[in-house]
């Protein structure tokens, strides 16, 4: 018996060589609170997109939030995994799960599981699409199969997403679907020149190379460079120009960085992209709140351009407004209690999404009765809190402050003393945007970059940095920043960075690692060859003083008094942005080594080539 026995149970054991890989495994749902659906959505032109629907157990009636993503969107409805909607969805979508709504993010055409081709912010159609879709039709025809086919939705639809994914929510306003009933462009890219992403004025942002590689070159997730040196610095300025780099990399051969080298100005190409511009045209029919930090390191250019673009519609305003949190790049969607060494009065974007952006969405989407939303929500600076404005930008009158002999910075104009300063741009030594060892990628490095402590640069020999006396009052700085600089150069091309910074007093009690920061509240480049027309470069007159006039970007900061305003210029700001040869070449992108020389640079403050910042002030704030 017993020998039968075991015979039995040695036949009911797994064999040894069976394969281990489960053929199709499916681990049990019982306990989830939640239902997860993957469909493939069929757009007009037959191409199916990849779609992933979340909803809790026995949703019913419930509006449906959309995001429409180049980042794979399995992976974005899954951040860990678990039987809990709140914890597999992202961090930023925890309002949305506490109140029903049924998530779904799809990939775009031709990325991760949609089907289809994939073409770089792909233009609407129009004069550089000549096909039947775009973002615009995919929104709509999936928005269609949505209402349709969600039996569990009340018919409403809410697009919502950031950077990429604000964009695809801008595209599908440019003819919005009858079911979308609201939309929260996040950090949106609008305007990949002026200055989201790959240029900002004109000068092209080296990280780019790195999103290509990752992007582009697989329908999946692509590859991280391979450069085999860890700083940043030296990678990018030993492969001597952009055009180097791709080839050394083999980025030459992917067709976006082709259409980018080929379209280094600001032509028909990226004026035909302008979202600002596109959507300003048409008539804008659902709410919009358009959302963004203010020292956001990817897209600080094109919410405000989006939002002053539709602000002549909204007259009532009903349709269009803004948010400013104090925060990073789609920082709205995590943490915002610091940005570097920066802290807030509290987790500030779980503030925003909360108390603003939940009783927003259900407004619409829910149709409850909930408090108005101010049409502009900022969080003040300097200050710490949130204002709640009529419009933007406010009316203030611009307050010019100029740079002064002995560097020194003040509100009247120069009065004599020697009329310029001068350094020497060695573009085999630039400035670098962070301290060197520089990792562009990592987060940490990144991230808040833009509130870097500039005393790592103050004093190297080719940057200027002019400081005021302590300011007695404070001074509330809101709007744009506009740099008016006087300044010639012996070369016959040159770069300008210049960056408004609030420096802090030399001991700060309560944080004493502040004594003496030097915060950076608005900066930007502006590449000299597009001082007259950005859309058509002119070499710059070597030695002749030539008036370089640009927008920095938007603040609503207070400088507060014992605090210190300092105007710095300078360059270059290597590797994110690639070097300006400072001879004149057609395209900067094919810049050959002996075209990059040194230059001598003079910044003038005398009484007949003042240079100053147009700043948007207003003293005292109003508080
Ligand atoms: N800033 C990123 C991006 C947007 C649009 C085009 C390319 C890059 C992003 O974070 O999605």
């Amino acid at each position: 018996l017993v020998s039968s026995l075991l015979a039995a149970s040695s036949l009911a054991q797994t064999p040894p060589m069976a394969p281990d890989i489960a053929p199709k495994f499916e681990a049990p749902t019982d306990a989830a609170d939640y239902v997860k659906k993957v469909v493939m959505i069929p757009m007009r032109d037959g191409v199916k997109l990849h779609t992933v629907i979340v909803m809790p157990k026995g949703t019913r009636g419930a509006p449906i939030l959309l995001t429409r993503t180049p980042y794979n969107a399995a992976g974005r409805a899954s951040r860990n995994a678990s039987p809990s909607m709140l914890a597999t969805l992202p961090q930023g979508d925890e309002t949305f799960v506490r109140e029903g709504y049924i998530r779904v993010f799809q990939d775009v055409r031709g990325k991760y599981g949609s089907e289809g081709d994939y073409v770089m912010t792909r233009p609407l159609r129009g004069p550089l699409n000549n096909t039947k879709t775009d973002h615009a039709t995919d929104a709509w025809d999936t928005i269609e199969w949505l209402v349709k086919n969600v039996k569990e939705s009340n018919g409403k639809v809410g697009m919502l997403g950031s950077s990429y994914e604000g964009f695809t929510v801008l595209m599908a306003l440019a003819d919005p679907h009858p079911a979308l009933k609201v939309a929260v462009p996040m950090s949106p890219m609008v305007d990949g020149w002026r200055g989201d992403d790959w240029f900002h004025n004109g000068a092209f942002r080296v990280n780019t190379m790195h999103y290509l590689a990752s992007q582009t070159t697989a329908r999946g997730s692509g590859r991280e460079l391979a450069t085999g040196i860890y700083d940043d610095y030296d990678a990018v300025l030993r492969a001597g120009s952009v055009a180097g780099f791709a080839k050394q990399h083999g980025l030459d051969k992917l067709t976006y960085t082709k259409k980018l080298f080929e379209h280094p100005a600001y032509d028909s190409y990226w004026q035909h992209q302008a979202l600002d511009r596109i959507l300003g045209a048409r008539k804008l029919t659902v709410p919009t709140m358009t959302v963004v930090g203010q020292w956001d390191q990817e897209d600080i250019y094109g919410a405000y351009a989006v939002y002053a673009a539709l602000e002549p519609q909204d007259k009532d305003n009903t349709l269009n407004y803004l948010v400013v949190g104090p925060w990073r790049h789609s920082g709205v969607n995590y943490d915002g209690s610091t940005l570097g060494a920066l802290k807030f009065t509290g987790d500030t974007a779980l503030e925003f999404r909360r108390q603003f952006l939940q009783p927003f969405l259900n407004r619409h989407l829910k149709d409850e009765i909930v408090p108005a939303t101010p049409p502009v929500l900022w969080y003040q600076t300097g200050t710490n809190y949130w204002q709640h404005l009529e419009s933007w930008p406010r009316s203030t009158a611009a307050k010019a402050v100029y740079l002064q002999p002995g560097f020194k910075l003040d509100f009247t104009p120069p009065a004599g003393g020697a009329p310029y300063d001068e350094y020497v741009a060695d573009p085999a030594k630039p400035v670098p945007f962070v301290p060197r060892p520089v990792r562009m990628l990592d987060r940490d490095v990144w991230q808040p970059w833009l509130v870097r402590d500039q005393r790592f640069v103050t004093d190297r020999p080719d940057v200027l940095s002019y400081l005021s006396e302590p300011l007695q009052v404070p001074m509330l700085l809101t709007g744009a920043p506009v740099v008016n600089l006087f300044a010639a150069t012996t070369g016959t091309d040159a770069d300008w960075i210049v960056k408004v910074i609030d420096v802090y007093p030399d001991e700060m009690p309560n944080q004493p690692a502040m004594g003496g920061y030097q915060l950076p509240v608005s900066m930007d480049i502006f590449r000299g060859r597009y001082r007259n027309s950005l859309e058509s470069p002119s070499p710059v007159v070597a030695n002749k003083v030539e008036r370089y006039r640009f927008a920095l970007p938007n603040v609503n900061h207070v400088i507060l008094p014992g605090h210190r305003l300092m105007v710095q210029i300078q360059s270059s700001w290597f590797p994110l942005y690639d070097r300006n040869p400072q001879s004149w070449v057609p395209n900067i992108f094919h810049a050959q080594p002996a075209d990059y020389v040194k230059a001598t640079q003079r910044i003038y403050h005398a009484p007949d080539a003042a240079s100053f910042v147009e700043l948007p002030v207003q003293i005292p704030p109003p508080f």
